[in-house]
């Protein structure tokens, strides 16, 4: 095998955000762009050399052409084993599972998420370690810096490889194994959750489900979970067929993008009473029930309120942990139960140590993402069988199981408001402003609102004690509620700023406003804090989850 050594010249702008290095397909798509950052991983991740490499992704525009660069980089950089997805598809939990499973020394995840694909889409790279979940930022910073400096990749110097069925063959001295990507997934999830007493939800028509796989990575492991392991009736996957441009949608499962799901849901005409969508690659989830929708931070308090129920956690969980912005609704279950609940910055990566250090069972993000420590990512279909699997147990609706748990713990209304694609210098200062703010509003009452602490949230990993700083920044109130600011570290055009508001109630009389009435109070101060109006000239936030 011949391998080609080719000069390059470092790209400035090749830093990992909150999940990977996300861009344009066509800045993906400038000569050497790709190339010169999988060089910059295998120059990082030593353990490759000689070592296993899971390979897949969402199979979005430019997944195709990826996959054949990196063999042909792999193979050139002395890596011993590939194993890729069949068409080079796997979702991102699958491939977590399978680093784990097969011991591989590290996996190579194309995607760019819930962010919409296509050729003028978006496009992503992202590296997971040894444990199946995201590189620390230690490592991708490492990465950045060797980005930087590049001059030269390797690269076989051969055709593209066939990888539309499982099978196995050599490039050079690398043994490539294609897989079913579905296989090993389903298997484990098999372990996990209660799949008799689940199919019996369906084959005695108690449940009509629908699945939104939003034509997106998750369609073949659905119908395979769903269809053909439970017998849910065919047709329950709608979107099932994984497409390069995701049917021209955006693949992100909110109540904004989920319109055919939702209107099967909430038809007086249908029997379909369990909704359900996953997102480009397949680590998001949504839940929904008969005109009822299950908010991600009170789906991760609801799972750890019940996870004894479920097979895979009938020992009970050894603690929780919730990304900044989540809603505090989990801590109330945590600290219920007398079990520890940790709140880390924004992204997987940093439920990585406490879920290896047995700390943490369940983790999730109010961002459509839950998970536990059964990989190291989050995982969309395994939230949807949790769930399946509590209505089997429980014999309840998505509505009653919520509402008795708020009833019990209390609720938390809770919004997102995003300001998409504005200025990246305007919101720069904004948040500046936020800061300089923070030390000096403790104490300060707004309406009926009295502030308790302001800081700029900085976290202090408890294991490996590493610190990680300007996270956003959080205004508690004396009552329990809490605005959160921060920058989004996905997007690819401007900035986008979160504003994550809640509002923590514990009487039931009032556990029945519209979540965006109940938070109008805060919603307002939050524009007044951070001048968004005058200084993004924004009415209204572009969405609002
Ligand atoms: C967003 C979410 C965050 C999530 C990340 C990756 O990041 O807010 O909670 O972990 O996306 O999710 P940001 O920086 O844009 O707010 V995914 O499904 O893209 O892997
Ligand atoms: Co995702």
């Amino acid at each position: 095998m011949k391998i080609n050594h080719i000069q390059s010249t470092p790209f400035s702008d090749q830093k990992p955000g909150t999940s990977g290095l996300r861009k344009k397909v066509r800045v993906f798509q400038q000569p050497h762009y790709l190339e010169n950052f999988v060089q910059s991983i295998f120059n990082i991740a030593q353990s490759l050399k000689g070592g296993l490499l899971v390979l897949g992704g969402d199979g979005r525009f430019y997944n195709g052409h990826a996959i054949q660069i990196i063999l042909k980089m792999a193979a050139a950089n002395g890596v011993k084993r590939v194993m890729v997805g069949t068409n080079g598809l796997l979702s991102t939990p699958s491939v977590s599972c399978i680093i784990r499973k097969y011991k591989a020394d590290g996996g190579i995840i194309l995607s760019a998420s819930h962010n919409p694909g296509g050729a003028d889409g978006d496009f992503g790279i992202k590296f997971n370690i040894s444990n199946g979940g995201p590189a620390p930022t230690s490592f991708t910073d490492a990465v950045y810096e060797a980005s930087k400096t590049i001059h030269e990749y390797r690269i076989a110097d051969i055709e593209p490889v066939n990888i539309d069925t499982p099978r196995r063959f050599v490039i050079g001295d690398m043994q490539v194994d294609v897989i079913d990507s579905v296989a090993d997934y389903s298997e484990m999830m098999e372990q996990l959750f209660d799949f008799p007493a689940i199919r019996s939800l369906f084959t005695s028509d108690q449940l009509q489900m629908c699945f939104d796989a939003m034509h997106a990575v998750t369609g073949p492991y659905a119908i395979e979970i769903f269809e053909k392991r439970l017998q849910a009736q065919a047709g329950t996957v709608i979107n099932g067929i994984p497409k390069e441009d995701f049917g021209g949608a955006h693949p992100d499962p909110n109540l904004a993008h989920t319109k055919e799901l939702t209107d099967r849901l909430n038809s007086p005409s249908t029997k379909t009473n369990f909704g359900a969508a996953s997102d480009g690659d397949g680590d998001r989830n949504m839940i929904i029930g008969k005109n009822f929708f299950v908010n991600p931070s009170d789906s991760l308090a609801i799972m750890t309120a019940n996870a004894h129920l479920i097979p895979g956690y009938k020992d009970g969980i050894v603690g929780v942990a919730r990304s900044l912005p989540t809603s505090r609704a989990v801590d109330k279950v945590a600290a219920a139960n007398n079990i520890s609940c940790y709140e880390t910055p924004t992204g997987w990566k940093y439920f990585g140590n406490l879920l290896d250090d047995n700390r943490i069972t369940l983790c999730g993000e109010e961002s459509f993402g839950s998970g536990s420590n059964h990989i190291r990512e989050k995982d969309g279909l395994w939230a949807v069988l949790f769930w399946l699997n509590l209505i089997a147990v429980k014999q309840q609706s998505v509505e009653d199981i919520t509402r008795a748990h708020w009833k019990q713990y209390g609720r938390h209304y809770y919004t997102r408001h995003d300001y998409e694609a504005i200025d990246s210098d305007i919101a720069a200062r904004l948040m500046e402003h936020l800061r300089a703010q923070s030390t000096s509003l403790a104490g300060k009452r707004f309406s009926s609102y009295q502030v308790q602490l302001c800081d700029d949230f900085r976290y202090l990993d408890p294991v490996d004690k590493s610190v990680t700083e300007h996270q956003g920044v959080r205004v508690l109130f004396e009552d329990e509620s809490r605005i959160v600011y921060r920058l989004s570290g996905t997007g690819t055009e401007g900035a986008t700023l979160r504003v994550y508001i809640e509002r923590y109630v514990a009487d039931p009389q009032q556990h029945d406003m519209d979540t965006q009435q109940a938070l109008a109070e805060l919603i307002h101060i939050a524009g007044e804090l951070a001048e968004i109006k005058a200084r993004c000239q924004r009415d209204q936030p572009d969405v609002i989850t």
